[in-house]
C-alpha cells in the first residue's frame, strides 16, 4: 500500500496476514516500525477532558434535563480525540505501547476563568490482558469520571473490529449539596479500517449509553455508507429514565458528526447547535519527565519513545526489550516470594452495583462487570 515505507511493505503484508484469524490480544504483537506511536496507553483516558470546560459545565447544571443535556454534550465532544486524534497527529492510527503492569500517568488541567482545576490520575491495573484504570476529577465543581477499559479484538473483512470491555462512572456532586448523582457510560465498538493499505483509521459502530440522573441517552453510531452515507455520523436520544415519572418535554434527539459538529433535531430546541468541535482542544499538562518516579509512563517509556521519534527503531526495540525483561524478572520475583504485585490507586471489585442499577435501566449486556474502585489517594502535589 501507499502509505507503507517500501522497505517495510514486505512486513506489513505479512503482519496484515497474520491479523487474519486473529482473535485476542492485538497489543502484545509485534508491528512493523512504521506503525509505532512513541505514546503508552496509559496516556489515553486525558481524551475524556481535553475540552476541560464541557466537563466542569456538568457541576453547573440547574436540573435533571439540563444535566443529561450537559453530560451527553461533554461525552460527544470527547470522541473526535479519543478516536482521531492520532490521525491528525500522524497521518493515521498507530499501535499505541503497550503499558507495562503499574504504569502510571498523572496530569491536570489548570484553572481558568473559574472553571476550577480538573486533574488526571491513571494505573495500568492488569498486563494480561491489558486493563487501564483512571480517576478524572474536578473536585471544586464536584465532577469525578472514574473507569477502566480493556478490549477484545477481532479481524472480520479486512478490518479490525474492537469491543471495548469496562465502563466509566460519572459523579456528579451539586454545588449546594445534596447526594451525588451517578451516570453509567457505555464505550463504542470500534472498526479499524484501512488496514491494508498502511493506513489504518477508526470508525464507531453500534449503539452506546449514559443513565443516570432520571434520565438515559441512546447514542447510535454510524460510518460511511450507513444512513447518511457520511463518515462519523451519530444520533443520540435523551429521555426520562423509564419509571422516574419524566414528561415528554425532556426528550430530545440530536444528529450530526461526532467529529465536528451535531444539532439538535426534535423537541424545543430543534435546530439548535448542540455540540461543535471545531476549536482546538486542550492537552493535558504533565510534569517534567525529570521529576517523575521510575514508572510514571513518560519516564518509563523515554527511551523507547525516543527512538520511535527518532526512527532508531534499533535503540527503540533494545530499550522496550529491557522493559519486558524487568517485567519478567518481577513477576517471576513475585511468584518465588509468593506475593502479588500491589495496585497503587485502585481496588479490585467482582461487581460493579452502580453499572447493575444504572444499566439496568438500559439492559446492558453483560447485567454486571467487574471494576476498579479508586481509593481516592491523589499524590501530593510537587
Ligand atoms: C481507550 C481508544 C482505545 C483505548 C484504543 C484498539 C487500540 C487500543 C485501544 C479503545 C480510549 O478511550 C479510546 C482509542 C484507540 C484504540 C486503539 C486503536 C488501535 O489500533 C489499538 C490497537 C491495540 C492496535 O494498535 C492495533 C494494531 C495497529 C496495527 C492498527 C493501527
Amino acid at each position: 500500500g501507499d502509505a507503507v515505507p517500501a522497505a517495510q511493505r514486505g512486513t506489513w503484508t505479512s503482519f496484515v496476514k497474520s491479523l487474519a484469524g486473529f482473535s485476542g490480544d492485538l497489543s502484545s504483537m509485534t508491528a512493523p516500525p512504521f506503525i509505532l506511536s512513541p505514546t503508552s496507553l496509559t496516556e489515553f483516558p486525558a481524551y475524556w477532558c481535553e475540552r476541560p470546560e464541557l466537563f466542569s459545565a456538568i457541576g453547573d447544571a440547574k436540573n435533571d434535563e439540563d444535566r443529561a443535556l450537559a453530560v451527553l454534550k461533554w461525552f460527544i465532544s470527547t470522541l473526535k480525540g479519543q478516536y482521531t486524534s492520532r490521525n491528525e497527529s500522524m497521518g493515521s492510527e498507530k499501535k499505541p505501547l503497550n503499558p507495562v503492569l503499574g504504569e502510571l500517568f498523572y496530569g491536570y488541567w489548570p484553572d481558568t476563568n473559574g472553571r476550577g482545576q480538573t486533574d488526571l490520575l491513571v494505573e495500568q491495573v492488569s498486563h494480561h490482558p491489558p486493563i487501564t484504570a483512571y480517576c478524572i476529577e474536578n473536585k471544586s465543581k464536584g465532577v469525578k469520571l472514574t473507569g477502566h477499559n480493556a478490549q477484545k479484538t477481532s479481524f472480520s473483512s479486512g478490518s479490525i473490529i474492537v469491543k471495548q470491555i469496562g465502563h466509566a462512572v460519572l459523579t456528579v456532586t451539586p454545588n449546594g449539596g445534596g447526594a451525588p448523582i451517578e451516570y453509567l457510560l457505555t464505550l463504542p465498538r470500534l472498526r479499524i479500517d484501512g488496514i491494508w493499505y498502511g493506513s489504518p483509521y477508526i470508525e464507531l459502530t453500534d449503539t452506546t449509553f449514559i443513565s443516570g440522573g432520571n434520565f438515559v441517552s441512546t447514542i447510535e453510531y454510524k460510518g460511511k455508507g450507513y444512513f447518511s452515507g457520511k463518515s462519523h455520523t451519530f444520533k443520540a436520544t435523551v429521555s426520562p429514565a423509564p419509571g422516574t415519572g419524566g414528561s415528554s418535554s425532556g426528550e430530545h434527539v440530536i444528529d450530526g458528526l461526532w467529529h465536528t459538529s451535531s444539532k439538535f433535531s426534535s423537541g424545543g430546541k430543534s435546530g439548535l447547535t448542540f455540540h461543535n468541535v471545531e476549536a482546538p482542544k486542550e492537552e493535558v499538562t504533565v510534569g517534567s519527565v525529570d521529576n517523575m518516579e521510575d514508572f510514571e509512563s513518560r519516564k518509563l517509556w523515554k527511551l523507547v519513545a525516543q527512538g520511535i521519534r527518532q526512527s532508531d527503531f534499533d535503540a527503540a526495540s533494545r530499550e522496550k526489550t529491557k522493559i519486558e525483561n524487568d517485567q519478567r524478572q518481577r513477576r517471576k520475583d513475585e511468584q518465588a516470594a509468593g506475593t502479588k504485585w500491589e495496585l497503587k490507586h485502585f481496588k479490585h471489585v467482582d461487581s460493579d452495583p452502580v453499572y447493575e442499577r444504572l444499566g439496568k435501566l438500559v439492559k446492558v449486556v453483560p447485567p454486571t462487570e467487574d471494576a476498579y474502585i479508586f481509593q481516592d489517594n491523589w499524590p501530593a502535589k510537587n
